[in-house]
């Protein structure tokens, strides 16, 4: 028999699949269709083990889905704008683009060796104008219908490299590459309206139900609905503070007033006070972010104001800035009210403010509150005036009740979402439509002049964006007034390119964004897959702009992606020298059973942990590929763990899935003429196509590995004959969606017709799924000598046959013919010798 030869088979099928256009997909098919869809990668430089697994996951289905009938649309491109390109070209000279176009020309031939079966016409990437020109184009409609807007905002400012830096370029407060402390700057920035879609963006989630619990909740909590009360509080200097609160039954608990300290009033203390503007500065050093709060030591700076109680004008509480409260969240102040909020327990205790009690938990209800651990749970109000013997939400209706009856509160819904900052102070992405005129403002580029295309000439040998100091671009006439005027040199962020690839692989026109017709009929993405890292982001914005396009009338779908998948991680032993220094795989063996250096020094086994340069544990899916070919590549990264779960690359389990391949072949090689039947392995192939087809639909390759494992197993127990012959005949059009290569080898090898690609899924006898498998005993003169594994109801001349065949029996009988057979269906065989 032949050896399965993977490099000449891999490129054999590889080819013939692109000569005959095979996973082209069909906008005018008569077939259902379906959209399958992996996160575009960014072309880094080579395709590592993540996105080997993330693209095998989906190819596994898109296979699959194929031979049940769809049309399926499988496209591939590239999220090619962005900062590590810029930093490729500051380290090493090299102009972005073509950093970029080389590692997209490498990655795609990487990823045609894996045999994926995507419809490659249809690639995009997102740096070239015919994608970015109509990204613009879309930008336009967005601005034109209000959604888009510039205001005053934040940036990150390298005062040594003059330069503005994205959020992963400063590192513990400091610039990546100068090393100063990063400073704030306002600068005017394009922002999209995402909140106006707050509400629906939530609802919508309701909806998502073949979405990972965890990615909706996350997204829930991102955009943040609160409900509760908004209201002032008069201060002892004739001021006002206005307030947010969730907890509005909480009131009589109160004990303090705190304000942000980019707070109005705190800048207004601090005129004043030199102590209270030296607290503020150090607020500013210490980071601003919710999480950067959430974890630092609350400390406040007592104004020496107070603030009346809105219920009790002699009740006044002391006045705070506090560094927990955020400027950019509610009305940027609170009151405290330490019972029953942590953050405010552990402010109250540091400072010595009263701790009231005003919820029970069930077992006290006096005032004093002990102990450090804040009670937020449900409980009748206590201590609370007329709030007395409620429940903690019918007192929140009475107080916003109060407070809007009286006039000095109303109900109000407060989101943490927060409009999108697109603006990036950075070459390499979309540049933005707009062009600035003295005379009129912020003028859109009519949509003729699209696209605005990147200069090529620039230079990196400076900090700072190549666009605000080239010679020439950004100078134009203003196309409103004539006047002279200047180009928007701000680009995109490239979430914005993320946003809506997956229409412009839908649907490609050469002179709008996409068609819509055929875009609503592809959309939406029947199954997305992608890393849990894009849970929030990546997912809101692309929810966000196929809802605004939706709004515009543009586009028939709302929701983008109907099912999500977010796969496991590729992960890998690590391993340290004695100095602690970490080791990659390739310098490490193992010698007499222990891990050495190639110098015998000895070597710490370390944890398993996601592949990652800094821990050198990254396995380079290259070399193996060409080692072991792409099949057994594929089918070990659907093996062993759940497809949500992380995936321990190893060299035991590669080899172990190249010998599957192997067995494979071996069952294909070894097919002859037999005829006859074989009830038990029919009624196994039936319960295969059913379990592994039902667990490709539940993205569960796992397990339809396992059950190909115990289908190839039974198949080579198996005796030759005709059922057998159908069994492997099975087997290739089962695994073919896995291992395709070797599967297309061994459908020409059993002189099928065509491609097994084409050819469709297996039925399965519904009947034979029930039918199930019996032992029976095999006995000479009596005595048991062997058993046998069968379907239920399987024929006398079966069973006997069977019964012959058994390795025992022919041992014991030597060659001599019984002289009488007896045979209990289901039950035994007794052979009288
Ligand atoms: C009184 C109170 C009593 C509160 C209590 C909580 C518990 P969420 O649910 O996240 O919306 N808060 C309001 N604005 C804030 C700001 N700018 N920075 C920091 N904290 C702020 O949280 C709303 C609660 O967080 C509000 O309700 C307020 O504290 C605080 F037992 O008011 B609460
Ligand atoms: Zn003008």
């Amino acid at each position: 028999a032949e050896r399965f030869n993977p490099k000449a088979a891999d490129a054999r099928w590889q080819r013939v699949w692109a000569e005959q256009g095979t996973f082209h997909a069909s906008d005018t098919s008569p077939k259902p269709k379906s959209y399958v869809l992996e996160m575009f990668p960014y072309p880094s430089g080579r395709i590592h083990m993540g996105h080997v697994r993330n693209y095998t996951m989906g190819d596994v289905l898109a296979r699959y889905r194929r031979m049940k009938g769809m049309e399926v649309l499988h496209p591939m491109g590239w999220d090619a704008f962005g900062m590590p390109a810029e930093n490729a070209a500051m380290e090493k000279g090299v102009h972005p683009g073509t950093w970029t176009r080389a590692n997209i020309a490498t990655m795609r031939d990487q990823l045609k060796s894996l045999g994926f079966a995507l419809d490659w016409s249809r690639e995009l990437a997102t740096c070239e104008p015919d994608y970015y020109g109509q990204e613009q184009a879309l930008f336009l409609d967005l601005f034109a219908a209000g959604l888009v807007y510039r205001k005053e905002s934040a940036v990150n400012w390298d005062p040594v490299d003059m330069t503005v830096l994205a959020n992963e370029q400063v590192i513990d407060g400091r610039g990546w590459r100068s090393g100063a402390l990063v400073e704030k700057r306002k600068l005017s920035q394009w922002f999209l309206k995402i909140t106006d879609f707050a509400e629906e963006l939530l609802d919508g989630l309701k909806r998502l139900d073949q979405w990972p619990e965890k990615v909706r909740l996350m997204q829930e909590n991102w955009i943040g609905k609160s409900q509760g009360l908004q209201f002032r509080f008069r201060l002892s200097d004739g001021d006002e503070v206005e307030v947010f609160t969730t907890r509005p039954d909480t009131i009589f608990g109160s004990s303090f007033v705190a304000v942000a300290a980019d707070h109005p009033l705190a800048a207004k203390v601090a005129e004043t006070n030199p102590a209270a503007a030296a607290f503020i500065a150090e607020c500013r050093a210490g980071g601003t972010t919710a999480a950067e709060l959430e974890t630092a030591e609350k400390r406040g700076f007592d104004t020496g104001l107070t603030a009346a109680h809105p219920f009790d004008p002699d009740w006044q509480l002391p006045v705070f800035i506090a560094n927990f409260v955020l400027m950019d969240y509610g009305t940027g102040g609170v009151f405290g009210v330490p019972a029953h909020d942590q953050r405010d327990l552990d402010f109250a205790r540091k400072y010595g403010l009263t701790v009231t009690r005003v919820v029970t938990d069930g077992e006290h209800s006096d005032p004093a509150f002990e102990g450090d651990e804040a009670y937020s749970g449900p409980g009748k109000l206590v201590n609370s005036r007329f709030l007395d013997g409620m429940e903690v939400e019918a007192a929140k209706r009475a107080v916003i009740a109060r407070a809007e009856a009286e006039g000095w509160g109303k109900g109000t819904t407060v989101w943490r979402l927060r409009d999108w900052g697109v603006s990036r102070q950075r070459y390499w992405g979309t540049p933005i439509p707009i062009i600035h005129c003295d005379a009129c403002g912020a003028v859109p580029v009519p949509k003729d002049q699209l696209p605005v295309v990147l200069p090529e000439d620039v230079s990196f040998d400076v900090p700072g964006n190549p666009l605000d100091r080239h010679p020439s671009w950004k100078h134009v006439d203003c196309p409103s007034c004539g006047g002279k005027a200047q180009r928007e040199t701000d680009t995109l962020d490239t979430f914005v390119d993320s946003s809506w690839y997956f229409i412009r692989f839908a649907s490609q026109p050469d002179d709008k964004p996409f068609d819509r017709a055929v875009a609503d009929a592809w959309l939406p993405v029947g199954q997305y897959i992608g890393g849990v890292e894009h849970a929030i982001l990546h997912l809101l914005y692309a929810r966000f702009w196929t809802r605004a396009l939706n709004r515009l009338g543009k586009i028939d779908v709302k929701e983008p992606f109907t099912g999500l998948f977010t796969q496991g991680m590729v992960t890998h032993e690590t391993y340290q020298a004695p100095d602690g220094r970490w080791l990659s795989p390739d310098e490490v063996e193992t010698r007499g059973g222990k891990l050495v250096t190639a110098d015998g020094e000895p070597v710490t086994l370390g944890r398993v942990e996601k592949m990652s340069k800094s821990k050198k544990n990254v396995v380079d899916p290259a070399p193996i590929l060409d080692s072991y070919g792409a099949d057994a590549v594929r089918w070990f990264m659907l093996s062993d763990s759940p497809p949500e779960r992380d995936l321990a690359w190893s060299e035991a389990g590669i080899e172990g899935a190249w010998r599957f391949v192997n067995r494979v072949w071996r069952l294909v090689q070894s097919v002859d003429a037999a005829e006859g039947a074989d009830a038990a392995l029919t009624a196994r192939r039936h319960k295969t196509v059913a379990g592994v087809a039902a667990d490709i639909e539940s993205l569960s390759f796992n397990k339809a590995v396992a059950k190909l494992y115990e289908f190839v197993g039974a198949i080579e127990k198996a005796q030759p004959s005709a059922d057998r012959t159908e069994a492997i005949r099975t087997l290739v059009r089962l695994v073919a969606p896995m291992i395709p290569h070797l599967a297309e080898e061994a459908w020409a090898a059993l002189g099928q017709q065509g491609l097994v690609a084409n050819a469709p899924w297996p039925e399965f006898d519904a009947k034979a799924l029930v039918a199930d498998e019996v032992t029976i005993a095999v006995q000479i003169n009596g005595k048991l000598r062997d058993t046998l594994t069968v379907a239920r109801g399987e024929p006398r001349e079966s069973l006997e046959a069977k019964a012959l065949a058994a390795p025992n029996v022919v041992r014991q009988l030597n060659g001599a013919a019984p002289k009488k057979v007896i045979v209990v269906p289901d039950r035994l065989v007794n052979l009288v010798a």
